[in-house]
């Protein structure tokens, strides 16, 4: 839309939804019911960006639409603590057993930046660890890119990224324990916390090789530093548990965000008490924020984990190792956790960053394009995750091989 190209930089307010990565010009779509979106010509496409994360239960869902309507006509907020935010937090706990106190906030960005800052306080310790190709929004230290050795101090990984702040984070390997043992020895005693997509999604989607999670608990351990486990994508989604239940590793703190807010804004960052209890009032930490634990979002996300059955988790997995064995495509390898799956253009699935960067970007683009010109819209981005959601049944699955074979 002209005005768009206007009045926002690039014409977006997420720099993702710009489609640099496959060029072209996004579609304006206009409406979503299930697993449909429409543009404003009319076109139907079958939706597998599904918000990047939160849309689990798929557009317009008609428990959260109600539940978003009501708390709507009840007024508010109301500058207290309501019932919503309770029953939402109550519902994580019983989920994750890890959650012994949870924040809201507003995205998932503001939930990594907080939780930070609370394994500082709690160590006394000012140094993070990330890893290379993981992404937790948008905070400055955690824009930061892997010097020219992991053993280096970080440089900025945006302009405007204080280079003070950007030493202050290191960059080890996905998936590779000795890169993340050698930080660990390198600045032993200064390192407050190691922060982890458990399953990585942000680099397309790269499981977890077996050990690494529970490697990186006993490292961080026997440092004196905190495990965060970032699960804004993976948290409800790729199970009841997320992915802490599912690898039965225990983080120190856990962020999240997505679908916890059935698709309005939302973040929260959790874990045990004594860690949580740092945090104002209750503590030294300061974090606050306005609209945080908003009613409607608490009703929405309420509404939303409240439909995640196990059934609905079944029927999921089924449609989702549908789509996965049945996208053969040419030179291409598929990479799969539950719903969350990436089909990558190299021969084998990647287990790192570095890996995942020799894709040929080129030849997704040209498959984004006719995937969509085929009526499928797909994330832009070879480096994102697709999400099938519980209203992607075996007829839109079908329908999707059927635009991938073509
Ligand atoms: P937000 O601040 O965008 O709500 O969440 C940041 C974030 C934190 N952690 C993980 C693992 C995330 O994936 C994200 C945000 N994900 C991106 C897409 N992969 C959101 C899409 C966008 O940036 O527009």
């Amino acid at each position: 839309m002209i005005a768009a190209r206007t009045l926002f930089p690039g014409g977006v307010n997420s720099p993702v939804r710009a489609y640099r990565a496959v060029g072209g010009e996004p579609p304006v779509l206009v409406r979503g019911e299930g697993p449909h979106v429409w543009d404003d010509a009319g076109h139907r496409y079958i939706d597998y960006v599904g918000a990047f994360g939160p849309l689990v239960l798929g557009h317009a869902p008609a428990e959260v639409v109600a539940a978003i309507t009501e708390a709507a006509e009840a007024g508010g907020p109301f500058g207290v603590t309501g019932p919503g935010e309770v029953r939402l937090a109550e519902i994580i706990a019983s989920r994750m057993p890890s959650i012994e106190r949870i924040r809201f906030v507003n995205s998932g960005t503001e939930a990594a930046m907080s939780a930070l800052r609370v394994a500082r306080a709690a160590t006394g310790r000012d140094l993070i660890v990330k890893f290379e190709g993981g992404y937790h929004g948008h905070a400055d230290s955690l824009l930061v890119e892997a010097g020219s050795g992991a053993m280096t101090l970080s440089i900025p990984g945006s302009a405007g990224v204080a280079r003070s702040v950007a030493e202050q984070t290191l960059v080890a390997t996905y998936n590779d324990l000795d890169s993340v043992e050698a930080v660990l020895r390198a600045h032993g005693g200064k390192i407050a916390a190691v922060i982890v997509e458990p399953i990585a999604a942000n680099m397309g989607v790269v499981p977890p090789v077996r050990g690494f999670l529970e490697g990186l608990r006993d490292l961080t351990a026997s440092a004196g530093a905190l495990l965060i486990f970032d699960e804004v994508i993976t948290g409800f989604r790729v199970g009841p548990g997320g992915a802490q239940e599912l690898f039965g590793v225990r983080p120190d703190l856990t962020v999240l965000g997505k679908i916890i807010g059935g698709g309005l804004p939302v973040g929260a960052y959790g874990g045990r008490a004594e860690l949580m209890d740092l945090v104002a009032p209750a503590g030294p930490v300061y974090q606050a924020g306005t609209l945080s634990g908003h009613p409607l979002v608490m009703a929405a996300g309420v509404a939303t984990l409240r439909a995640l059955t196990p059934e609905l988790y079944a029927g999921v997995e089924r449609q989702a190792a549908r789509l996965e064995s049945g996208l053969r495509v040419e030179g291409a390898s598929v990479a799969r956790v539950g719903s969350l799956l990436t089909l990558f253009f190299r021969g084998q699935a990647p287990r790192n960053f570095r890996e995942a960067k020799s894709s040929d970007t080129d030849a997704f683009a040209r498959f984004f394009h006719k995937m969509l010109d085929s009526g499928v819209v797909l994330p832009p981005s070879q480096f994102e995750a697709w999400f099938v959601s519980a209203a992607h049944d075996a007829s839109v699955i079908d329908a999707t091989l059927e635009a991938a074979s073509r």
